[in-house]
């Protein structure tokens, strides 16, 4: 019977080794991007169900979480397709975040979004906003998934090396956190690539000024001690619990 964080982790495949450039990078520029996680096929099926809830859920488009005036957004995607399973529970993606937590952690939300045609702009913002007596514990790590192909022109995400070793927020000492920032890199990327990093560093959505497709999937963990931004508890529906794994739902914090 399992019953330790460890062993659930072994049995999500959270076991994969990282190459020691990886390691290398989440160390000193908090983040690694990894190409042709997601396959054609997949795609595919992302771009239609993502597209779909788009359609169906109208104006009530991220309800559950906050919606965003000039990027179209979607949250509680758990619950929204069997497709986004192998998104939050992928085993290379659970094995970036063991190492990064070097402790427990659970899923705290899926969601999805796309910036806009001149829209999608954001200031450079950290993603955990409390306090952190206890830096440099590390709260939260974000994957970026890039379901269409991702460049400067239409709106890929930018983060600032190396701001994950920083305690504070960008709006506590940068002049501008809507100015590009000298340091920036943005995450351009072939649909199919992901990005994860420590949530901590300091990034944020770039304007869209092509207007060409820019879908993107935010799954998000925190420490297992933390609240989920998503409370899966209270969200989770029967019919989608039902799909799912001990070990999937120890990882939704569910059990
Ligand atoms: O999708 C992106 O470009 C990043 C978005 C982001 O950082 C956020 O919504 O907090």
């Amino acid at each position: 019977m399992i019953n330790s964080s460890e062993q659930y982790l072994d049995a999500l495949g959270a076991t994969q080794s990282l190459t020691a450039e990886q390691t290398a990078e989440l160390e000193t520029k908090g983040y690694v991007i990894i190409h042709n996680v997601i396959d054609k096929d997949w795609l595919e099926d992302m771009r239609v169900t993502f597209d779909a809830l788009v359609e169906k859920e109208g104006d009530n488009l991220a309800v559950e979480h906050h919606q965003e005036a000039t990027a179209t957004r979607i949250a509680n995607m758990i619950n929204k397709g069997t497709v986004w399973e192998k998104v939050w529970s992928h085993p290379l993606i659970l094995s970036v975040c063991r190492h990064i937590f070097r402790g427990a952690f659970k899923v705290s939300s899926l969601n999805g979004r796309e910036a806009l045609h001149r829209g999608g702009h954001q200031p450079l913002h950290a993603d955990w906003k409390k306090p952190r007596p206890d830096f440099p514990k590390v709260h939260l790590v974000n994957s970026i998934w890039a379901i269409d192909d991702l460049s400067a022109a239409n709106g890929a995400p930018r983060i600032i090396p190396g701001t994950h070793h920083r305690p504070e927020l960008p709006e506590d000492v940068l002049a501008d956190v809507g100015l590009p920032h000298p340091d920036e890199v943005v995450f351009e990327a072939p649909a199919g690539s992901v990005m994860i990093y420590d949530a901590h560093a300091w990034h944020g959505g770039t304007n869209n000024t092509v207007g060409t497709r820019r879908r993107v999937l935010h799954s998000l963990y925190i420490d297992r001690e933390d609240a989920q931004q998503q409370d899966q508890r209270k969200w989770l529906k029967p019919e989608t619990a039902s799909r799912l794994t001990p070990a999937q739902k120890w990882l939704l914090d569910v059990l």
